[in-house]
């Protein structure tokens, strides 16, 4: 068997869920970290693993899979000791996948920003508007719960914690998920229970502090 492969980057949100839930499933990998996504996977052998030239991208024995909660569910799926993160009960993951399928609509307006402020452009007002309607509304969601889906933390949890603290790093934007009390408690209770979150979200806030401050 060959090792696992994960194309990453350290500033990067979704190659950051990624890192976390491999780290908690515990499944060895050897990650291989590019220097120019644009580049790298723009090459014949990158297009030819992953047309969509993005990252992260898992190679597991030749079974590539693109789409950070796509690679997550599977990492959990195939090599995770019990079902907790991404649960097998339809209604319990049906809940999960609710979750995963918003914050995947909301990170597409934290990308579309993220685009224009790098290419010297102004925020589109809709994405801008639909970013803060997202955070409401995880606001509303986590009114009288402790975690998004269910009654302990999830895959759920941490793909919308890292939409959520991207929404922060954006230069040249005001997002603040920290005026919302359900948000901020949230947050604090993912960072207490899980070292490795903590661990993975350090190396991207350094990344993407060092990426921004670097003159472009
Ligand atoms: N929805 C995708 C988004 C992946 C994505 O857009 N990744 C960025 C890096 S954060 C990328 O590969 N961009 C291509 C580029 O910069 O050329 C996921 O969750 O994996």
């Amino acid at each position: 068997m060959a090792p696992i492969i994960l194309y990453d980057y350290d500033n990067s949100p979704p190659c950051t869920l990624v890192r976390i839930v491999a780290r908690l499933v515990g499944v060895e990998h050897k990650k291989i970290k590019l220097k120019s996504i644009t580049k790298e996977m723009a090459s014949p052998e990158m297009t030819q693993k992953n047309p969509q030239r993005t990252i992260p991208t898992l190679d597991d024995n030749d079974l590539v899979i693109t789409e950070s909660r796509a690679i997550a569910m599977y990492l959990i799926s195939k090599y995770g000791k019990d079902d907790s993160l991404y649960p097998r009960e339809p209604q319990k993951r049906a809940l999960v996948d609710q979750r995963l399928f918003f914050d995947f609509d909301i990170y597409g307006a934290v990308e579309n920003i993220w685009v224009s402020v790098m290419s010297g452009k102004p925020p589109g007002q809709r994405h801008v508007d639909k970013i803060n309607d997202g955070l409401e509304t995880w606001n509303k969601m986590l009114d009288g719960k402790q975690w998004l889906a269910g009654e302990n933390v999830t895959l759920a949890d941490y793909s919308a914690a890292m939409v959520v603290i991207t929404t922060q790093v954006i230069p040249k934007t005001e997002f603040n998920p920290y005026k919302y009390k359900n948000i901020v408690e949230w947050l604090s209770r993912i960072e207490s229970c899980n070292q490795t979150y903590v661990e993975e979200v350090k190396v991207f806030r350094e990344a993407m502090k060092a990426f921004l401050e670097k003159p472009k």
